[in-house]
This record gives C-alpha cells, structure tokens and sequence, in this order.
C-alpha cells in the first residue's frame, strides 16, 4: 500500500498538521488524503477534454498524437478557450448571485421586513451620488431604496452598461473596454448568454470566445465585487483596522464553539448577534460562553467587521471539526467541501447548511431568509448549544498556536491612515514612497488554499520574497488568513521586510497610535478584491496614468476556485498583471496560452497589449515574486522613476 504522505509536507500550519495526525489515527479520511488519492487528469488539467454535447466526451492529445479535433470538429483551441470561459461564467455567477442577495436583503430592510439596520450611511450618500441620485434631503430608507433599485436594475437593463461597472470603473478601461465592445449589459444576459454561446455548434472561435471571456470578467468585477462590497458596506459599515486572532486555537475548550463558514454575511453577522444574546443558556449547560469562529471569506467579513477570530482556512476547513469541541458547523455557500459532513459524522458536530440551493446530504438544514433571520440564528445557536452535553471529552485535541493579526483594511481606512500623515492630500505620502523607490509598488496576494499544494507554504513564501524587495503587500481571501497565521498581517512582520519600506509603513502606524503597519494589509474578503479595485483607482486617477500603469500586480499562488479565474480576468482586463500557481488549465491551447500570458511576443492579439496585464503562470512562489518584481520595475521605468 502507498505511505500517505508526511504531513508536514501537507500544511505549514503546525495546528492543521496536528489535526491531520489525530484524523489518521481516528481513522477518518480528510481533503489532504483524498487530494493524494486522486490523480489528476492530464487532459483535463490542460483543458482539452470537452464534455459539452453527447457526442463526446472527447479529448485532444496537446502532443498531436491521435485526433486532433472533437467529433463536431472542434480544434484544441476552440475547446480549452470554452472550458476557461465555463470557469469564469462559474465564478462570476457566484459573485452575481452574492451581490443579488445582498441587494435584496437591503430592499426588505427597509420595507421593515427584515431584521437588520443600515449601518453605513456615509457609505450609501457616496454611493447614492456616485450613481446620480440627488441625496440631498432624503432619508436613509428612500435613499437605499434607490440605490437597490440601481443595483437590481444591473440584473436586467436592455440597454447601456452596468451601473455599477458606470459608478466604479476608471475612465481609461472604461475607454478601451468600449471601443473593443466588451462592455456587458446586464449580469442576468450576460451569464445567459456566455451560456449559450460556449454551447455545442455556437461559438467556434477561441479569439472570440476569450473576448466574451472578458466581459464575462468585467461582471464579475463590477456586478458580482464591487456591488457586493458597497452593498455591504451599506449594510454593515466600512470595516475599520481591527486586531484579531489566528489559527486553531482560538477553539476554545471551555465554551461552545460554533464555526461560520461560506461568503454572504447576513446570517454569518446574525450569528454573531445570538451567540451574545444566548450566554446565559450556555452557561446554564455548564459551558463558559459561547465562542464563534470564523473559516474562509465568512471569517473574512466577520474579522473585518466584528473582530472575530479565525480558526483556518479552505483546505483545512474540516480541522476545526476534527478537534472534538466544536459545536456547530454554520454554512451557508462556496467553498463548502460536502466532505465536511462525513467529518462531522464522526464527531458530534451538527453541520447546519441553510440555503435552499446549497444543501448537503445527512446535514441539519436551518432555512435562512432574511424575513426570518432572528429566528434562524436564534435556532442555530440553541442547536450548539443544545449540542454541547453531546462533546466526548475523550476525543477534544485542540492546538496550542495562536496568532495576532490586523485586519479591517478598506480603501476609506487606508486613506484615513495616510490622511493622519498628511490632511490636506492623504494620497502624497504613498505616492511619494513609491516614487522615490522606498516602496518599490504593490501586489495583492488573493484567492486560496488548494489541499494539492502544502498549505499556506506558497502564498507566505511570495509575500516573504516581496516584501524584502520593498514590495507592499494587500491580501484577500483566503490567503490572507495564511499571512495571518505566520505573523504578516502583524507589525512585527515588518522584520521581514526591506529597509526603506519598514521605515515608511512604520511612520505611517506611528501617525495611527500603532508601533507600525504591517507589511501587507489585510482588505477582506474575495469579493472585497474590489477595493483593491479602488484603491489602484484612486491611485491612477491622482497620478492621472491607466491603472494599467501603475507598478503593481495580482497574485493568487495557491487558488483552487473558478471564482478565482473570473477574478483574475476582470484584474488582467484592467492592466493588472496576475500570477496564478496552480495550472489554470488552459495549458493544451498554444493559442489560449499565449493570449492570456503573452510569453511569445510575435502573436497577433495578448491581453497585454490589450489591457496592460496578463497572467503569469507560475508554481514556485520565489520565481513568480520575482517575474512580479520584474514586471513592477518595467511600469515603474516607463513612468520614468527610478
Ligand atoms: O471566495 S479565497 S477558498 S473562501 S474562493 Fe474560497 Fe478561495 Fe477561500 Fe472565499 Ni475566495
Ligand atoms: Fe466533442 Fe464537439 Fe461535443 Fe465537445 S462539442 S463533446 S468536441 S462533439
């Protein structure tokens, strides 16, 4: 029999590892086994296997052995181009549907059926006039009203573009985008369409597909990111910098631990509410309290706004199960391993999924609407608590390490911080830094943990190799939580980081009443990658240059999510170079490859020369830091600094 791998070689994280050796001796099977398990298709992982009509499936060796087009007759090209396109039509759903959500639990808000308060009423007056609405004299509730009404109107206007892709784009994409013809109408058509023209018999044309890939990526950015972020922050506030704790073990043994895990935080936020009303019935069950812990891009925005900690990230989303003491599991959608449930079977761990359209077999489903938010929150947090005489204290193992960290880091806050610097033009003192080569530019490290690649291991080692070259770093997602683990999101991360810059984000913390900013700012969530949008927006604008020229890029080292493709296409569609280090399976397409990444100079049409971005593809972190500091110096030479 195969040895399973050391697993050490599986995380970097020593608590996930404990908890993979607890697992293994259990006899229970986690994502980093059957990760082993499974071997990888080498035609699908190249993107030359079509499964699109009952002909099929076929599949196309790169090499030239065998047939070279499917049954219909279509090439290589023609088929790797519509199965990028399928991620990036996934992804964007996703984020669309997400935003939708949100739209609509504003609209019941304030129609007084569902309960929630707008807290981010600056945020709604700067949305409300940036989309046109006279705000002046209105109220709150009229105001979301036509705000809502503008973003619903994003899922089926006839004609035009994207309100939102109108409110937040910046003036040279929004040129070029029109003059190519790529700027999408509505999400709801769009996604329809992409459907319908990646379909058997419809388009053949890889070029033109990789065109309709891009507008498909620009809804992604404006009406899946951007619209789900500013919605959000309507409903939630603009996180503030916030410190919290990582890893774990933040489990705690004494109280009941309920662990929120998905993207859209009205229950997640709800959640949170209940666990503090309920104390008193935990503690009537003998328990200390009542403990919420936070797991992918739910934990993101629930540590943005309300400081709660985070026990880990994808891959190792079944751990927290694994150490015996948790409660609960809340779910609600994406990145929800159904393997989840099979852990928790083994464990006394309700997993509690509660969206209609997201449920997994042999877990409890709480339904969750906004109508009946309380209530839902209320049942799911009775249920751990109801749970707790069921924990076996014989099997509760929980790691030792935590971790602090800073997050909270919106566009606003990181203005605000400057503007303590310098009042009058908060911008300057960055810009200056960057001009004078103290900050050298920036990248944002975004997307996953994939249970292929030793977890957290790639996404540290990139940002350790950036920011000793004086390279800022903004983190989302997933990876952001690795950072958090190992120290990066913490001032004390700064030793790791050049001089010149150590000095500058040390100035910068001082002016904020903290020792230092850390050496990457942590900025939220996936879809909160739109104020990474923002901030490289307003940058351009004060410098009055493309973003395109801007030394700065995009790096998703250990992504496992089509989200992250159609993320990754909007940024490339805006002139951010984005390096991906996982096979983004495109590879069996010379003609695919060589659109999306530019590496032969002499085709007719790339992404770079038409956007100013292209993607780097790119497995060992160390060299893709360095191709991203290569790129960063070549925009820095043509803004003519140094
Ligand atoms: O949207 S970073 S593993 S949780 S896909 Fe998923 Fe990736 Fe985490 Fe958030 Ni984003
Ligand atoms: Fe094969 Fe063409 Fe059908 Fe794809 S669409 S499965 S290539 S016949």
């Amino acid at each position: 029999m195969k040895e399973r791998p050391d697993v050490n070689d599986l995380s970097m994280d020593t608590g996930v590892q404990q908890m993979i050796t607890k697992a293994r001796d259990e006899g229970i099977e986690t994502a980093f086994d059957r990760a082993d398990k499974m071997k990888q298709c080498g035609f699908g992982s190249q993107g030359v296997c079509c499964r699109l009509c009952l002909e099929g499936p076929c599949r196309i060796s790169p090499t030239g052995n065998g047939p070279q087009s499917g049954v219909c007759g279509a090439n290589i090209d023609t088929i790797v181009a519509r199965n990028f396109f399928n991620n990036v039509i996934q992804g964007t759903a996703s984020h669309a549907e997400h935003a939708r959500e949100i739209a609509h639990a504003l609209v019941e808000t304030v129609a007084g059926h569902a309960p929630y308060t707008i807290a981010g009423v600056d945020k709604l007056k700067s949305i409300a006039q940036g989309l046109g609405i006279e705000t002046e004299g209105k109220e709150v509730n009229q105001l979301v009203k036509e705000v809502t009404d503008k973003a619903l109107e994003d899922f089926q206007k006839q004609e035009g573009t994207l309100n939102w892709l109108k409110l937040k784009a910046d003036q040279k994409s929004y040129q070029t985008w029109e003059n190519l013809g790529l700027l999408p109408e509505n999400a709801h058509a769009e996604i329809a369409k992409g459907m319908a023209r990646n379909v058997m018999g419809a388009d053949a044309d890889p070029a033109n597909l990789l065109m309709g890939t891009v507008s498909m990526g620009l809804v992604d950015g404006f009406a899946g990111l951007h619209m789900s972020t500013d919605l959000q922050d309507i409903m939630f506030g603009v996180p503030k910098a916030v410190k919290a704790q990582y890893r774990l073990g933040v489990i705690n043994k004494e109280k009941i631990n309920i662990s929120v895990h998905g993207h859209i935080p009205l229950l997640a936020d709800k959640v949170v509410e209940w666990a503090r009303k309920l104390e008193d019935e935990a503690k009537k069950v003998g328990a200390d309290g009542i403990n919420i812990v936070g797991v992918c891009c739910s934990a993101n925005e629930l540590l943005m706004r309300k400081g709660v900690s985070v026990a880990t990230n994808y891959a190792s989303q079944e751990m927290p199960i694994i150490t015996g003491a948790l409660e609960a599991m809340v779910v609600d959608i994406q990145c929800i391993m159904p393997g989840l449930q099979q852990v928790a079977e083994c464990y006394h761990t309700e997993l509690i999924t509660t969206l209609p359209y997201s449920k997994i077999s042999g877990a409890t489903h709480v339904e969750f609407t906004t109508e009946k938010a309380d209530e839902a929150a209320k049942e799911i947090v009775m249920k751990a608590i109801n749970n707790y005489k069921n924990r076996d204290s014989n099997k509760v193992n929980i790691p030792e390490e935590v971790t602090e960290a800073y997050a909270g880091f919106s566009t606003e806050q990181i203005v605000e911080a400057l503007a303590n610097v310098n009042p009058d033009d908060p911008l300057k003192p960055l810009v200056d830094a960057i001009a004078n080569g103290d900050i050298l530019g920036a990248v944002a490290i975004v997307g996953c943990t994939n249970p292929r690649k030793r977890q957290d291991q790639y996404n540290v080692d990139l940002v350790m190799e950036l920011i000793k070259n004086n390279v800022l770093v903004v983190a989302t997602g997933c990876s952001a939580h690795s950072l958090g683990k190992f120290g990066l999101l913490s001032p004390d991360g700064l030793k790791y980081s050049g001089k010149e810059m150590r000095e500058v984000l040390t100035a910068v913390g001082k002016a904020n009443g903290l020792p230092a900013l850390p050496p990457a700012l942590h900025m939220g969530s996936c879809v909160d990658n739109s104020r990474i949008a923002d901030l490289l927006t307003a940058l351009a604008n004060y410098l009055d240059v493309g973003i395109k020229d801007l030394p700065a890029a995009g790096s998703c080292p250990e992504t496992h999510h089509p989200k992250a493709l159609a993320i990754g296409t909007y940024f490339v569609a805006s002139g951010v170079d984005v390096h991906v280090g996982v096979n983004p399976q495109v590879t069996g397409s010379e003609l695919v490859t060589n659109v999306l990444t530019a590496s032969k100079g002499d085709f007719p049409i790339t992404t770079d020369e038409l956007f100013g971005g292209k993607i780097i593809y790119e497995e060992d972190s160390v060299i893709a830091a360095q191709k991203l500091i290569e790129r960063i110096k070549m925009k820095r030479k043509a803004l003519g600094l140094k």
